[in-house]
């Protein structure tokens, strides 16, 4: 239920018109962004897991609105009339005026409602819409930029449609919270039209952070020197840009989603932004504690069924000693770490054959890039093995018939005549088309670009082709995973589960959900000191390591010696047991509430009230539990969650990256049952915020 929602707003640079006592129980939330309802990225996935939360503080005046893409409604949305009147007049009269505008409810946790809106249907307006931007602010859109195209009939549709609810004849207190540059320009135009809507813009990046990253530049020590306007015209997107900063600036209140991006907003947009909004998730919490270790086990043995095709001929390595590394996202090479990934596997398939290991690594990389289809060699992969199962089943059966009439007669069976040349036949007819001429594949997919790939150019250069002496092994999948797919049938969270260990060594990345997803499904991950989730679990956690949270140092080291470290980062990891995997296992899972939208929640919810500024306070109360992330910093500024008690405190005792314990792999599951009192003896209660422990101030 929502906290006390009466309020004194004496003075809001542009809501002057509140300056009086009033009732917040009628004012209504719009989240506005381009990925509702419509998976883009990592914004998607903000929205959609806060959605349940949100729903239920604010019930029936929250309202998403985003792009209406018929394929994702017809999947995704149930379509309804609206529900609450301002808007039914609304939507209305704007259908009357020659938009399409739908209303509905968005099928995932929570239900929220969402209003979409056609934008192709309006497309007649855009050289109007693109002319009176110019005349408002001189930002000049080309007409070949598609993505801004959008941006702009997005921007004038939603001032449109705040516009019209605020106008109504008991106008409701409206919070209007825009993400991103490309649903900016609506925040800008209630702005300029003067609205009585209190607004909020968080970006997620900037775009000139991301393009020069991109590129060969020294981005985090030459900050301060970009000039801004030059950049952004060599890059062509000027315009773009322009969009981006006028949100920014024109935002009542202005968010990012981490530390490092707010200091690129403030050099890049030129806005420092009031507060910093982690990202949470929705963390499913399982009745049995081991649940989620089941399922590592589960997804884990789908993998090595993948792995015996995509190797068939080549099978050579013990799969039980076998550890499946990966990386995914979006396909930003150097972005996204996967050139020093790499190089780092170059480093340590060394590492691994000089020291004679009997550890196999495979890399996954999952990242998606222009293809047609899956190559002919990978999929016969899966159909040789698949042959091999069912000749394996075959001769089971007239094994079993055979020794079924056996016992029958009373008679122990011969064993040497248990099976006949014709079963022969078909196991030799089997084992002869699993002969290879050519090396596993790198690549699951027919590239398009294949002689410019980056990856396929990186691994070509380091020479890591999957043949038998490696004990690192690469396999490219460039194509997002789905439960449908004849090749690997696991959508991305089964996979994940089955991994041992995700690899984010990025270089750009405001928050980071893939690490972040990691945590939760208590899967360790490798990420940096130069992303949002890193820098969060290294402010927040006393020994990250311990806890399976690798963090790369890239912000103090050079490339190379970064390299050094993930190397060593991975090689430690190829040396623990498997007793020592699933302790970390354990403990990595046991931050997931630290990630929870919910926990983040509790903590204002039993917090004394905080003395905040003015504007803040009027959103945190009239959006209670919506804004408690806001908060989160306030009163945990300073929380450190404390290393496992069970770790020594002395690294003489203990090796830096893992759970201390007995060097011998154990399989015995039962075991796992010790480490449980371990897991009870460092638990720390993060679910009772008054217990949290607090740094010393001073
Ligand atoms: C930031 O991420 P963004 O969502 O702004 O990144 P985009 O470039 O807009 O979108 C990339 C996403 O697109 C997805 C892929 C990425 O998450 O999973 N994708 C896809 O679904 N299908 C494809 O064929 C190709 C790509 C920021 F960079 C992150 O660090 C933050 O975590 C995130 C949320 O705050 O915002
Ligand atoms: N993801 C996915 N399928 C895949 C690989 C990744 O749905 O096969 C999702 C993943 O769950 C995560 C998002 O893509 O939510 C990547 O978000 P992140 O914040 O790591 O980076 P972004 O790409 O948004 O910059
Ligand atoms: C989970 C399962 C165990 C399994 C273990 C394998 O803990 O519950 O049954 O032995 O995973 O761990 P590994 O790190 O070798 O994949």
């Amino acid at each position: 239920m929502p906290l006390a929602r009466s309020l004194s707003v004496t003075s809001l640079s542009g809501l002057e018109e509140w300056d009086e006592e009033f009732d917040l129980e009628d004012a209504i939330l719009f989240e506005i962004a381009w990925e509702v309802a419509n998976k883009v990225g990592g914004i998607y996935t903000v929205i959609q897991t806060k959605a349940r939360l949100t729903s239920e503080e604010w019930g029936e005046n929250y309202f998403l609105v985003g792009p209406y893409v018929e394929s994702n409604v017809r999947t995704q949305v149930e379509l309804i009339e609206p529900t609450n009147p301002a808007l039914k007049r609304t939507i209305d009269k704007m259908n009357s005026s020659g938009c399409k505008v739908y209303f509905g409810r968005w099928l995932i946790e929570g239900s929220p409602y969402v209003v979409l809106i056609d934008i192709a249907f309006t497309a007649w307006s855009l050289d109007s819409w693109k002319s009176e931007l110019w005349e408002l602010c001189s930002i000049g859109v080309p007409w070949f930029d598609r993505e801004a195209n959008d941006a702009v009939l997005f921007g004038f549709l939603t001032a449109w449609l705040l516009g019209e609810v605020t106008q109504c004849e008991q106008p409701a207190h409206v919070v209007a919270h825009f993400h991103e540059w490309l649903a900016g320009l609506g925040l800008v135009l209630c702005r300029q039209r003067q609205l009585p809507v209190a607004t909020i813009f968080t970006t997620h990046a900037t775009l000139l952070g991301r393009y020069l990253c991109a590129g060969n530049v020294d981005f985090y020590n030459k900050l301060a020197e970009f000039n801004v306007d030059k950049e952004a015209g060599d890059r062509q997107i000027y315009h773009r840009y322009c969009l981006e900063r006028a949100a920014a600036h024109c935002a009542h209140v202005f968010t990012t989603v981490s530390q490092i991006t707010a200091i690129e907003a403030e050099h890049l947009l030129k806005r420092k932004p009031d507060i910093v909004t982690p990202n949470g998730l929705n963390v499913k919490k399982f009745s049995a504690m081991h649940e989620f270790q089941n399922l590592h086990a589960q997804s884990k043995s789908r993998i090595q069924e993948f792995v015996r095709g995509h190797f068939y001929g080549h099978l050579d390595f013990n799969l039980d000693k076998c550890l499946f590394l990966f990386i995914a996202g979006r396909y930003e090479f150097s972005n996204k770490g996967a050139d020093i990934f790499l190089e780092a596997l170059a480093r340590l398939n060394y590492l691994l054959r000089v020291n004679h290991s009997d550890v196999t690594v495979i890399a996954f990389f999952i990242m998606p890039a222009r293809t047609n289809n899956f190559n002919v060699e990978t999929l016969k992969g899966q159909a040789v093995r698949k042959q091999l199962w069912d000749t394996a089943q075959t001769v089971k059966e007239r094994f079993g018939k055979k020794l079924y009439e056996s016992l029958l007669v009373g008679q122990l069976p011969d064993v040497s005549k248990m099976l006949d040349k014709e079963d022969f036949t078909i196991m030799k007819r089997a084992i002869f088309a699993t002969q290879r001429q050519c090396q596993p594949p790198i690549c699951t997919h027919n590239m398009l670009e294949d002689s410019s790939d980056p990856i396929l150019n990186c691994v070509r250069r380091i020479g890591l082709f999957n043949s038998s002496a490696d004990r690192v092994k690469i396999i490219f999948h460039p194509e997002f995973l789905s439960s449908t797919s004849p090749l690997l049938p696991m959508d991305y969270e089964e996979f994940v589960r089955g991994c041992h260990l995700g690899v984010f060594p990025s270089y750009y990345e405001p928050w980071g959900y893939t690490p972040a997803e990691c945590t939760v499904m208590g899967i360790p991950s490798i990420s940096t000191n130069l992303s949002g989730f890193g820098c969060f679990m290294e402010e927040h956690i006393a020994d990250p390591t311990a806890y399976g949270i690798y963090i790369l140092d890239r912000r103090c080291r050079g490339v190379d010696e970064s390299c050094n470290q993930l190397t060593s980062f991975l090689f430690q990891f190829c040396k623990q047991s498997r007793r020592q995997r699933i302790i970390q296992r354990n403990r990595t899972e046991r931050l997931s509430d630290l990630l929870d939208w919910r926990y983040l929640g509790r903590v204002m919810l039993q917090t004394p009230r905080p003395s905040l500024s003015l504007l803040f306070s009027f959103l945190i109360r009239g959006g209670t539990i919506y804004y408690r992330n806001l908060c989160f910093f306030f009163y945990t500024a300073g929380f450190r969650y404390p290393r496992p008690a069970s770790v020594p405190p002395s690294p003489a005792l203990s090796r830096h990256s893992s759970p201390h314990h007995s060097e011998a792999e154990d399989n015995e599951d039962d075991e796992r049952y010790d480490e449980d009192l371990e897991a009870e003896k460092d638990k720390v209660n993060i679910r009772q915020p008054y217990t949290l422990p607090m740094k010393n101030k001073s």
